[in-house]
């Protein structure tokens, strides 16, 4: 059937403003609907959502506001037959430069300076301490949209890119591609490793104390794409014994990270709240690949991202 009606998920509102989403669709020829958890669906509706829900799976498609789909239940979509969407392809900027964010600073010690900065103090750092991004290693680990966008502008930056992905195809600004099964030796010299992979079991976990004791002990972590992907207590242990030297992270095991958290007490950890991929027009870009795969439904078309 036809679609009908654009419903947007009141849960979007957890990251985008969702009055302003909803008017991003004045030009979609169909009415466009905030709805909550008691609304109900059929196949003439279509679903905009950051959370899944059991009842999505009466609608005729389903947008994950989110690039990382894990936590809708694919299989179910598969065996409903309701197409599936994500939003991957526009993270490449956001992500890209929260990611360099991070190394600049890390290398620069920006952080360090507005830490002192907050005490009205004038802290002068060893002299060994600082370093440039410029012929340094970055291990990308997950080339797709986020990885890619870390890649190019670390290449521009003029650092040594290299990367993992299971598909050895190449990448502009990434001199080697290694399998995951050599993650090892990708890491081994990397003095920033940065996570772009997304979380499925194969990924879960991926960064552990094996990892962090192959890493440089000069080495920084970045992890931008879910927390899950690193254990957090082998992350804690490592930064603590100094068998690296200090991370950034966007995404952790559970967020809000905790107040009593490690993480927050280390000098050499960046940390930011999930809002790597924020910007003042993250709904407009969102409604654009909406209505994009709007279109391409009604033509009865490939869905771009279709996951399900
Ligand atoms: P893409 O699908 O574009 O890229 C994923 C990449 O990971 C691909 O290059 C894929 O390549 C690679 N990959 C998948 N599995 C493995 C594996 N087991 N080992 C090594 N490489 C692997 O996704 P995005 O770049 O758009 O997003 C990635 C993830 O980042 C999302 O799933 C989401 O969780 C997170 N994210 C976080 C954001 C934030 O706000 N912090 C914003 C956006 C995304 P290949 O198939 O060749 O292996
Ligand atoms: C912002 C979500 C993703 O997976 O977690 C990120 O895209 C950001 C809506």
């Amino acid at each position: 059937p036809q679609l009908e009606r654009l419903c947007v998920h009141e849960s979007v509102s957890t990251k985008i403003p969702v009055e302003g989403f909803a008017e991003a669709f004045a030009d979609l020829d169909v009415p466009v609907e905030v709805v909550g958890d008691d609304e109900t669906f059929d196949r003439t509706d279509a679903v905009a959502s950051f959370r899944p829900r059991d009842a999505f799976l009466d609608a005729g498609w389903v947008h994950c506001i989110r690039a990382g789909y894990d936590e809708f239940d694919t299989d179910a979509y598969e065996a409903e037959g309701v197409p599936l969407t994500n939003s991957t392809g526009i993270h490449d900027t956001t992500v890209g430069e929260i990611a360099v964010g991070y190394m600049v600073s890390l290398a620069r010690m920006l952080h360090v300076y507005r830490d002192h900065q907050n005490e009205n103090h004038w802290f002068e750092p060893d002299y060994e301490r600082p370093f440039t991004v410029e012929n340094e290693r970055l291990c990308v680990v997950g080339l797709g949209t986020l990885g890619r966008g870390i890649a190019e502008r670390a290449d521009a930056l003029g650092m040594d890119v290299v990367g993992v992905r299971r598909s050895q195809e190449s990448v502009p600004g990434v001199s080697e591609i290694y399998h995951p099964d050599d993650l090892h030796e990708a890491i081994d010299g990397a003095r920033f490793v940065a996570i772009a992979v997304p979380h499925t079991p194969e990924t879960e976990g991926m960064f552990s104390t094996p990892e962090f004791e192959v890493m440089r002990d000069d080495a920084y972590l970045i992890n931008v794409a879910r927390g899950p992907i690193v254990d957090e207590d082998g992350l804690i242990e490592a930064l603590d014994a100094g068998t690296i030297a200090g991370a950034g992270l966007d995404v952790f095991e559970t967020e809000p990270l905790p107040e009593d958290n490690p993480l927050w007490d280390f000098e050499e950890v960046i940390i930011s709240p999930h809002r790597g991929s924020a910007t003042n027009r993250y709904h407009l870009d969102i409604a654009d690949l909406v209505m994009e795969i709007f279109e391409q439904h009604r033509a009865g078309e490939e869905l771009r991202n279709r996951v399900a």
